[in-house]
């Protein structure tokens, strides 16, 4: 049976998923983003309790080799379907989530069979022998704007021939334009660094116009996390502030262009010991802390009106 005691491949996601939908048939509906560049569906699954509740979307595995955010999100899925803790059945009931935990599902495989550390997409370049792009590069906002994006085809950060040419995040941005207005919180999950990263990616030296908001709600996400006996240290403020200038990630097109003002890339554990290659005993760990971040942001959130 399913368990968060190893990393599943995506065929073992998908069935689960299945499971999941047949047995909560009521609050449970599948959705697909669309098909990947090798003609994959990409999943996703709706949880709603009552229809027209504040919507959260989680993008995970846009870099299909962080198997962490996956497995976090399925763990998600898993407790929002199933706790029977208070403050968790409050959460789960009172949000619609749109949760899609693999969006780099052709990679996945990839990274599952042929090369576990491969972290753009799969689709060959006209232009160069180098294949793929980075699919948190792609988006349209602020397209290739700064340093942080490459036009060679042969760099990890290549943003691709144009914004969008990739299946996946084509689908994804075709999806979310439709629902926009039903979604009050994107979230991107990565791994690694333990970070919170809210817009801008394109440039440090502006920042949102909610960015005090969109710190007290990051601040909420990682005391919450520092609050559990792991005692894990999330650091948290602007992408190109704390981390790096990149631009056409999820987050920051997500708060340009379809309006959604609390908008961050969640960088999961560790800090560097294993990287991407996390073993997956700390899979429960990092998706406990994930549950109650996610807790305190929406209830921060919440109070900023
Ligand atoms: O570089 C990335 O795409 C993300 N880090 S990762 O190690 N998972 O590849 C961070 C993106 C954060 N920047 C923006 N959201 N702009
Ligand atoms: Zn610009
Ligand atoms: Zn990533």
């Amino acid at each position: 049976t399913f368990g968060w005691t190893r990393y599943y491949n995506l065929a073992e996601i998908d069935a689960w998923l299945d499971t999941m939908l047949a047995a909560y048939p009521d609050v449970t509906s599948g959705f697909v983003l669309g098909q990947s560049y090798e003609g994959r569906d990409i999943r996703g699954l709706l949880i709603s309790y009552k229809w027209g509740n504040p919507g959260v979307f989680i993008e995970s595995n846009i870099h299909a080799r962080e198997w962490i955010t996956s497995a976090t999100a399925t763990w998600l899925i898993n407790e929002l379907l199933t706790s029977k803790d208070e403050l968790v059945r409050e959460l789960a009931e009172s949000h619609d989530w749109y949760i899609v935990p693999v969006l780099n599902v052709d990679v996945f495989v990839y990274t599952h069979e042929t090369d576990r550390l491969w972290r753009k997409t799969r689709q060959p370049s006209r232009i160069s022998d180098c294949v793929g792009v980075d699919p948190n590069r792609n988006y349209d906002s602020h397209w290739m704007e700064n340093g942080g994006a490459s036009s060679n085809p042969c760099d990890e950060t290549y943003a691709g021939p144009q914004p969008f040419s990739e299946p996946e995040i084509k689908a994804m941005s075709d999806f979310v334009s439709i629902l926009k207005d039903k979604i009050n919180v994107m979230l991107a999950f990565h791994s690694y660094s333990q970070l919170l990263l809210s817009p801008y990616g394109h440039t440090a030296e502006e920042f949102p116009e909610n960015y005090a908001d969109l710190m007290q709600v990051a601040k909420a996400y990682s005391d919450a996390v520092h609050q559990l006996p792991y005692g894990t240290i999330y650091k948290y403020g602007s992408s190109a502030g704390i981390l790096y200038p990149a631009s056409g990630a999820t987050n920051d097109w997500a708060y340009n262009e379809q309006d959604i003002k609390i908008s961050y890339t969640i960088e999961f554990r560790d800090t560097g010991n294993f990287g991407f290659v996390l073993p997956a005993a700390f899979i429960k760990p990092n998706a406990e802390e994930t549950l109650i971040g996610i807790m305190a942001l929406l209830a921060e959130s919440k109070k900023l009106g």
